[in-house]
């Protein structure tokens, strides 16, 4: 019976040798150890072995139940240490490796012109008002006195949602909501987006545009010159030359568009320019009293003038931009360098 304990031992101790897996190990230990392992059956068993063998038997049994268990312990924690070197080896980082660059956000060039704009006439006393992008036909037409036949209503040149409403093509419909709820003194500036079916290097179908109403007893075109005047010497700096053309337009009346010398070539004349030496800024001119008729305010009463500039036009000119769907497509390498 002893002689067969030591070979038992034996044959457990080489198969724990040849074992690699953890599998392999765990079954070994099952082998002998487990419930109806072939130690624990012997263990069990030795009520039958002749008593006087017995004390010798169960000794040696329970000694090499020790030595075994111990054995595959230390073999698994082994097991699991090798494990974990591999895991690390594997997932190693290599911290000399140079990290990935950060690219900072930065403001849209179009939203830094906007911002510029808005805190000239701030210091004017204007403060800026939103409205709705998708309008009734009546707020971006008919009360700015444009003509059921005016070509601007063509639907080449409007988006048509339904028969009555479009999107509004100019920022004019919020000041005509404006003047609705509220009666002069008026100051205000209505930036934001606006839409025209058009696409090429100079028009995109959603541009901005931001434009400024002002609307008191006795303001003539004396206000809309020093202001507009002001505001450009601001913008563009003190020693531009401006000129005002006269012009035309269904909500203003006389109509003035503002030109700037050409800030490419200082008036010699460029591609930029079309040779002409000037640039076209914005439109503007004194409110039409049909327009103040459609928002009940008496035109003998009071007077205003108002105007409207394209921002990403301005944006172009001032950071020399030569297409204007770049500002749309969000590429930070356009987007980094303003
Ligand atoms: C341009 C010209 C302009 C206005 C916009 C306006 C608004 C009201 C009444 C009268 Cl509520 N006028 N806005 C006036 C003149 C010109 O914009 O070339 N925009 C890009």
């Amino acid at each position: 019976m002893l002689i067969e304990l030591e070979e038992l031992q034996r044959q457990a101790e080489s198969e724990l040798k040849k074992s690699k897996t953890e599998e392999e190990l765990l079954a070994i230990k099952t082998k002998y150890l487990g419930r109806k392992g072939i130690l624990t059956k012997l263990l069990r068993g030795l009520g039958d072995i002749e008593p006087e063998e017995r004390p010798q038997v169960g000794n040696r049994c329970n000694e090499i139940k020790a030595t075994l268990t111990a054995a595959i312990e230390n073999a698994l924690k082994a097991r699991t240490s090798l494990k974990k070197k591999e895991v690390l080896l594997r997932d190693r980082i290599d911290v000399t490796l140079p990290g990935r660059r950060i690219r900072f956000g930065r403001e849209h060039p179009v939203a830094s012109v906007c911002k510029d704009i808005c805190d000239i006439f701030a210091a004017l006393g204007f403060s800026a008002v939103q409205g709705p992008e998708i309008e009734l036909d009546y707020y971006n037409f008919e009360a700015l006195n444009i003509p059921k036949d005016h070509p601007a209503r063509d639907m080449q040149d409007t988006f048509y949602v339904e028969d009555n409403i479009v999107l509004r093509t100019h920022t004019s419909p919020v000041q005509i909501r404006v003047m609705e709820k509220q009666r002069p003194p008026i100051r205000i500036l209505s930036p934001g987006r606006v839409y025209r079916p058009d696409s090429d290097i100079s028009h995109t179908p959603m541009f901005h545009q931001i434009e400024g109403l002002l609307v008191d007893k006795g303001v003539t075109f004396g206000d809309l010159k020093g202001v507009l005047t002001l505001f450009l010497k601001q913008m563009f700096g003190g020693d531009t030359a401006l000129r005002f053309r006269p012009s035309f337009f269904p909500f203003t009346e006389p109509s003035a568009e503002v030109d700037i010398k050409c800030v490419m070539c200082r008036g010699a004349g460029c591609r930029v320019c079309s040779q002409s030496g000037w640039l076209e800024i914005l439109g503007s001119g004194m409110v039409d009293p049909e327009v103040f008729k459609n928002v009940n305010y008496d035109p003998e009463e009071f007077s205003g003038f108002a105007f409207g500039l394209g921002l990403e036009r301005i944006a172009m000119l001032k950071y020399g931009i030569s297409d204007i769907r770049l500002f749309f497509e969000n590429d930070w390498r356009f987007l980094e360098q303003f």
